[in-house]
């Protein structure tokens, strides 16, 4: 997957890039990182990339030419190798579509997509108007920058392509995925502080433990996140 990432701060992504499973994709291919950065994009002496809101108040907006110039020059790259020209121009903000797993899967399907990282108090609604195809959000909060919300994004997709996450069966038994909360897991030792390993998980009954375990997913998903079952209309016996 090639995913092309309009930021003002790429150094940024070198926490995705240098470290753990992401980075290991990204050597072997998996995802393919490109950046384009609005400030290489400006045309003044000082390379101005914030512009004040018409309207007043407080805050800065981001400079529009620059911004959309590097959208284009992402459209432009896309183009030029042939790829997917329909890859979607995707912003993040806290106005978007909130991210979950089958959001993840949807997004984790796709060659090639471009993420707009926004700054200060966003970009120009015309600018979403005529640039951007989608909005995701990764949560109901607001961040400095759409950079963490993007790597976010990315480092979800990435644990999607096949190849990335070492064992494969550790994605397809994720929380969320089966759309449940994941059961509680024990290592070593046996006894910790006078606490025992439930007795099931050392029986090495595989059908026992099968069933434990979804016992146990539906106890904690009932406990902390009662929502997710109405979501699944488990909590409805079906007649
Ligand atoms: C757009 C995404 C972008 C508008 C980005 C801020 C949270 C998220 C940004 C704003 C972000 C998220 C209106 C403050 C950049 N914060 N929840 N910050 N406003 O995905």
């Amino acid at each position: 997957m090639q995913i092309n990432v309009i930021t003002l701060f790429p150094e940024m992504f070198t926490a995705i890039t240098e470290c753990g499973i992401t980075s290991k994709a990204a050597e072997q291919g998996l995802i393919e990182l490109n950046y384009f950065n609005p400030r290489e994009f400006t045309t003044d002496k000082h390379r101005t990339v914030d512009d004040k809101p018409y309207g007043g108040g407080p805050g800065m907006l981001m400079k529009t030419q620059p911004l959309v110039a590097a959208i284009k020059a992402a459209r432009r790259g896309l183009r030029a190798r042939g790829t997917n020209l329909e890859a979607k121009v995707a912003y993040l903000s806290p106005q978007g579509r909130v991210l979950d797993q089958a959001g993840v899967l949807e997004l984790a399907s796709r060659d090639s997509m471009i993420l707009v990282c926004g700054r200060y108090q966003g970009i120009d609604q015309r600018v979403i108007d005529q640039e951007v195809d989608e909005e995701w959000s990764v949560g109901n909060f607001v961040l400095s920058g759409g950079e963490l919300a993007a790597m976010t994004l990315i480092d979800a997709v990435t644990r999607l392509q096949s190849g990335a996450v070492g064992d494969k069966d550790s994605v397809s038994q994720d929380s969320f995925s089966n759309g449940l909360l994941h059961w509680p897991e024990y290592t070593k030792p046996k006894v910790f502080n006078n606490q025992y390993v439930p007795s099931v998980l050392l029986s090495g009954d595989h059908k026992a433990i099968r069933e434990w375990r979804l016992e146990q997913s539906l106890i904690t998903t009932r406990t902390k996140r009662p929502e997710l079952i109405s979501k699944k209309g488990l909590d409805q016996k079906k007649h």
